[in-house]
């Protein structure tokens, strides 16, 4: 007896030193110093410059972590990270093991493209921009100084030029003078084209002379705008007398019937991994998702003009979705019940960076309601029985350049996970000689005439989410039901409708463009509910876009993730990212339109769906000079996943009388 005890005992010791760690849990700041030291004491030691464009946790597998979730007196799988550097102009994918402090294995990257732009990247650009002569005679002759110019360092996409090019950059510059508004005042004409690995300006342009646009109208401080303010609204609040609903034990959150992980990642921003409802009915936790993130954004813009038709923005390949997040500020990027979490990434040299207050994780009233019914059928009895709607909200923001990113995974009772997208910041402008609409037409400028000698160029925002579903279990299957009419009835009715769902055997069946009648469905095949029905979820999409450039143009090649909304491709732990782990000046070899051109079958498998968002962007007025929030979203609801409503019995609603505060100010 007494040495079972001390057995169980020592077994609970080595699991509280581990209670804080999973094994998904991000790279720690100790973690990320030990990779530098572990490289640069390795052959990539100190005679040779090594830059870390990429380090981030290497995942262990799918099985040995879901083996350590099961079991959990197991030993966290041994931690890994995974990391991509440069040296000497060479690309290296390096596993570094974070037990042994060694490398476990190093590959030479031999194919096209470039790894993520690193912030250093962006800035030796811009100061080698600012610091080249023909530069700064350019700004005099337009009357200014380098002091009043701001720089910004863009990918430079890929035009069928052959074999693997440079790691270079492009230039461009806009004037800080007056307004901190620099994306509305371009220094339209001036392209300075930077090689990144040799830090030499290899090619200049200033091809074109229009005015700067003016500072005025431009600011978008609180503090520095004019009066008048809208009349201010009411003080409003969040208050919950009792705490959050929700509880955080290093990145695993749980609250009411759902668990999950969450994550920080450089590259993809936030990663919601093993995502469990809790099911009243089976009395236990069910697998939905086994990881969730933003893949890749596809952002190009459409004047194909000499300084613009390079704009083909790769927002996560090319400069980090998580890299280009900014602190959340309390009150106000969320609301005041919310709690915040810091994330870190690995800077050029490998040092690790806090970027505070990276999510911040709420509990949202929004004034929904969950589920209500009054029955007004029954003489003598009033029936009214309502659920407002609380759910639970997760948030990054990303600010890529002039664009703000609003991410929120959003948690239901229900079962069901909504994802937000909300577009908000400053339109990337362009500068032009018209000042009225009477002087030029939509045409010629590839946009809108946004203010006096400004134009919002036309582009898209095409976002894609790597969904990996595990409905109770790995095997699952992807159906879609389509909604046929019906004739030929013999009674009064002429048509109908009517379902036929058909389960996608390959890649290439399951590649859908939503908007046909038809309804999206990741199933269980092993798994009937009681009476019969296949357990499910169903992705709701909401804004969908389909893309309207040729597919063999080269930003289309490289974006071919864009052309289709919805796609299936069978569980590969390598193909995570669809326009290709390398997307700087990719050549569009890797993505997942050409993963699923091997058309696996993907039936009664471990599957992946994958979602593409998409944005049409035509700018207005209105999004001068800065955006109102444009935003939509997409739902992964249960469908036959539970056996009835799961939220039938949730307990009504506990008002709260919120004290009178003032009678205790005076
Ligand atoms: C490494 O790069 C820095 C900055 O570019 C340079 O000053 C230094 O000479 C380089 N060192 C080696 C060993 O190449
Ligand atoms: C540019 O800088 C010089 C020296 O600092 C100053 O004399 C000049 O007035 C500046 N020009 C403008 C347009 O600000
Ligand atoms: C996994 O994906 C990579 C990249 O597409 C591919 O090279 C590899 O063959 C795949 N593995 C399997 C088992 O399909
Ligand atoms: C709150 O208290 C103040 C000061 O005692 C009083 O004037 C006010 O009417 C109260 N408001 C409410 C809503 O009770
Ligand atoms: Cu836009």
């Amino acid at each position: 007896m007494a040495s079972t005890f001390i057995i169980f005992l020592s077994l609970c010791i080595v699991r509280l030193k581990t209670c804080q760690s999973h094994p998904l849990d991000p790279l720690t700041p100790a973690e990320f110093i030990d990779v530098a030291n572990v490289i640069k004491g390795s052959k990539f030691g100190s005679s040779r410059n090594i830059t870390f464009h990429y380090v981030g946790l290497q995942e262990p597998s799918k099985h040995d972590v879901l083996s350590w979730v099961s079991t959990p007196t197991k030993k966290i799988p041994p931690r890994k990270a995974f990391v991509i550097a440069r040296s000497d102009e060479k690309t290296y994918e390096i596993i570094v093991n974070l037990k042994t402090l060694s490398i476990d294995s190093t590959h030479l990257y031999n194919g096209y493209g470039f790894p993520m732009l690193t912030i250093e990247d962006l800035i030796a650009a811009s100061t080698l921009a600012s610091e080249y002569s023909p530069l700064i005679e350019s700004v005099h002759k337009r009357g200014l100084n380098v002091s009043q110019i701001a720089f910004g360092a863009y990918s430079v996409g890929w035009f069928g030029a052959k074999g693997k090019g440079r790691r270079i950059v492009k230039v461009v510059v806009f004037c800080k003078d007056g307004s901190p508004n620099i994306w509305v005042r371009p220094i339209e004409g001036i392209v300075v084209l930077v090689d990144l690995d040799k830090l030499t300006i290899v090619e200049y342009s200033d091809r074109i002379r229009v005015p700067i646009p003016t500072a005025e109208e431009t600011e978008y401080q609180a503090s520095k705008l004019k009066p008048p303010f809208a009349a201010q609204l009411k003080p409003i609040t969040v208050v919950q007398p009792d705490g959050p609903g929700f509880n955080i034990q290093g990145h695993k959150i749980s609250w009411a019937n759902w668990d999950f992980h969450l994550s920080f990642d450089v590259r993809a921003g936030p990663v919601i991994s093993l995502a469990s409802i809790f099911d009243l009915n089976e009395g236990r936790y069910r697998r939905v998702l086994y990881k969730g993130h933003i893949s890749e954004l596809f952002v190009p813009y459409m004047d194909p003009t000499q300084e613009w038709y390079f704009r083909t923005f790769f927002d996560a390949g090319e400069y980090g979705f998580g890299l280009a997040a900014v602190p959340l500020e309390p009150f106000t990027d969320c609301p005041p019940n919310a709690v915040f979490m810091d994330g870190y990434y690995a800077n050029q040299e490998g040092q690790p960076v806090k970027i505070p207050n990276v999510f911040c994780v709420f509990e949202r009233i929004a004034g929904n309601v969950a589920w209500r019914h009054t029955e007004a059928a029954l003489p003598g009895q009033t029936i009214r029985e309502v659920r407002p709607e609380i759910t639970l909200v997760v948030r990054m923001v990303s600010t890529v350049g002039n664009y703000d990113y609003i991410i929120d995974w959003e948690f239901k009772q229900s079962g069901s996970i909504k994802v937000w997208v909300g577009l908000s910041g400053i339109l990337e402008g362009k500068a032009t000689t018209y000042t009225d609409t009477k002087q030029t037409h939509e045409q010629e400028i590839y946009g809108t005439l946004l203010a006096n000698n400004i134009i919002g160029v036309r582009h898209d925002h095409f976002i894609t989410f790597h969904l990996d579903l595990d409905i109770d279990g790995e095997e699952n299957s992807f159906l879609k039901a389509k909604m046929v009419t019906r004739t030929n009835i013999g009674t009064p009715r002429k048509s109908y409708w009517s379902v036929v769902r058909e389960a996608m055997r390959t890649e290439l069946e399951a590649r859908t463009l939503v908007g046909d009648q038809a309804e999206f469905l990741v199933v269980n095949p092993n798994k009937m509910s009681k009476i019969g029905n296949q357990v499910g979820y169903r992705i709701l999409p909401g804004a969908v876009a389909n893309p309207l450039l040729l597919d063999d143009d080269y930003p289309q090649i490289r974006a071919a993730f864009s052309k289709y909304h919805i796609w299936i491709t069978p569980y590969n732990m390598s193909e995570k990212w669809a326009g290709g782990l390398y997307a700087d000046q990719s050549h569009g070899d890797d993505t997942l339109f050409t993963w699923t051109n091997r058309n696996r079958d993907i039936e009664n498998r471990d599957i992946v769906l994958w979602h593409t968002m998409g944005f049409h962007h035509i700018p207005s007025q209105e999004d001068f000079p800065v955006m109102p929030t444009l935003s939509s979203y997409f739902e992964l609801r249960p469908f036959n996943f539970f056996e009835y409503n799961p939220i039938l019995k949730t307990k009504p609603y506990n008002h709260v009388t919120v004290p009178n505060c003032t009678s205790t100010i005076h």
